[in-house]
């Protein structure tokens, strides 16, 4: 299937905004959803609606089994060996506030360090900001090479025998690299510190085996890979996740209660207090099965493809800026000019073309950058280099709108 039959199972893409064909460029930020997972939420609420892991009657055991084949899906998606190191949680947010409060309070302590990088998205920043603060442990970066990725050199200077955590995204929102993950883990572990990956954006785009990256947790969120918003998992290795304590505590999550102690379930229903998120969950097992059917060959590919392209189409622009390395994940961030970046989002919305202007989230990286804001599009499997070329004009009307800044 190319990209224009694929952007025809996604039925909101099928619009115009501001009189123009959408043109939606925004990937990064949320996916759009595939008609199969619109009709699997629709069939669960229509059909099947009921809470989870409680007993006998029919629509509850088959609402149990979607839930818990959703977790499987995700098991397999990640390549994990065992279905209780997945734990479903809102999204990549609430899976490394997981692990900062859990194993964080358990392993980090005064004068410990905990090590990550200046391209974090702030999900990745503060929850260890927290913990160092909490804890009296300190907070290390390690320094990025002038296009926006790490040297191995300085993984190896940062990562000491105090590290506890290595925190680092697999692929940052806004320079695109592509962080290696299995190298740093080595090291980490030659030191005896866990590496806690953010996945948000590598797992919507390109094969992930957390067994062959050797990470011990992994995070990311459905919604950017065709999911339901409100659900994504976090992977942890099972000897580390049967050690820690759950976060929060109530229903779905307990074993037996007395008056004054309790204790809780097994793997990974510790985790899970409360009534789970079940539509999301089987919603982000519909999205895998529209993902992994289309091949991460093809999605690696496709995306690499319409990368080399915006390169070749926005190269012709004069006064443009690309931030970050030449190889990269699927997303372009970029200054025009001295244009503001949402001066140049709000010329290309009128044009139908949605692409995000801010800080990203990423506030340390923006001042690494030495910039405000930018503006970035970022593409998934439905964009084409049509959308490209969409973008191209778009970027050369602004430049005309805005032609006294460049005079
Ligand atoms: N980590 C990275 C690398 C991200 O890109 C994002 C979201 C998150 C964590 C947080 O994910 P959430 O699902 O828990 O919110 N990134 C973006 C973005 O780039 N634009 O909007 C959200």
């Amino acid at each position: 299937m190319n990209a224009t039959e694929i952007k025809k199972l996604f039925p909101i893409l099928d619009q115009n905004v501001n009189g123009n064909p959408l043109v939606y460029l925004d990937s990064s930020a949320t996916s759009q959803k595939p008609i199969s997972v619109i009709e699997k939420l629709d069939d669960y609420y229509r059909r099947y609606n009921s809470n989870v892991h409680r007993g006998v009657h029919t629509l509850g055991t088959i609402a149990t089994d979607e839930y818990e084949g959703a977790r499987e899906k995700v098991r397999s998606f990640l390549h994990a060996r065992d279905s209780s190191e997945i734990i479903f949680t809102r999204g990549t947010t609430t899976s490394l506030n997981l692990v900062a409060s859990s194993y964080g309070n358990d392993n980090v302590g005064e004068g410990d360090e905990i090590v990550i990088t200046p391209m974090e998205h702030h999900s990745n920043i503060i929850p260890w900001q927290q913990l160092a603060k909490r804890k009296g442990a300190t907070l290390k970066y390690i320094p990025l090479q002038p296009n926006g990725t790490i040297a191995l050199e300085d993984v190896r200077e940062a990562i000491t025998d105090k590290t506890k955590v290595v925190a680092v995204t697999h692929v940052s929102n806004v320079l695109g690299t592509i962080n290696p993950i299995k190298e740093m883990a080595e090291i980490a572990h030659r030191h005896g510190a866990v590496v806690v990956v953010d996945g948000a954006q590598s797992a919507p785009h390109m094969h992930v085996d957390v067994e062959a990256l050797d990470c011990d947790f992994y995070a990311f969120s459905g919604h950017k890979m065709g999911g339901p918003t409100g659900v994504g998992a976090l992977y942890g290795k099972k000897h580390l996740l049967e050690a820690m304590e759950p976060v929060e505590f109530g229903g779905e999550m307990i074993d037996f209660v007395g008056l004054y102690d309790s204790t809780w379930k097994e793997l990974p229903w510790k985790f899970e207090g409360g009534t789970p998120i079940i539509a999301g969950a089987i919603g982000l097992g519909a999205a895998i099965d529209f993902v992994t059917d289309l091949g991460f060959d093809e999605i690696e590919k496709h995306e690499k493809e319409l990368v080399d392209y915006s390169f070749e189409r926005l190269g012709e622009l004069k006064d443009f800026t690309i931030f970050g390395p030449r190889e990269r994940a699927g997303l372009i961030t970029f200054q025009l000019g001295d244009v503001h970046p949402h001066d140049v989002a709000t010329v290309l919305d009128a044009e139908g073309i949605a692409v995000r202007a801010g800080h990203h989230c990423a506030q340390p990286l923006m001042k690494w950058l030495e910039v405000t804001a930018t503006a970035r599009a970022s593409f998934y499997v439905y964009n084409t280099k049509e959308d490209i070329d969409a973008l191209t004009n778009g970027l050369v009307k602004a430049k005309e709108y805005f032609s006294d800044v460049f005079s």
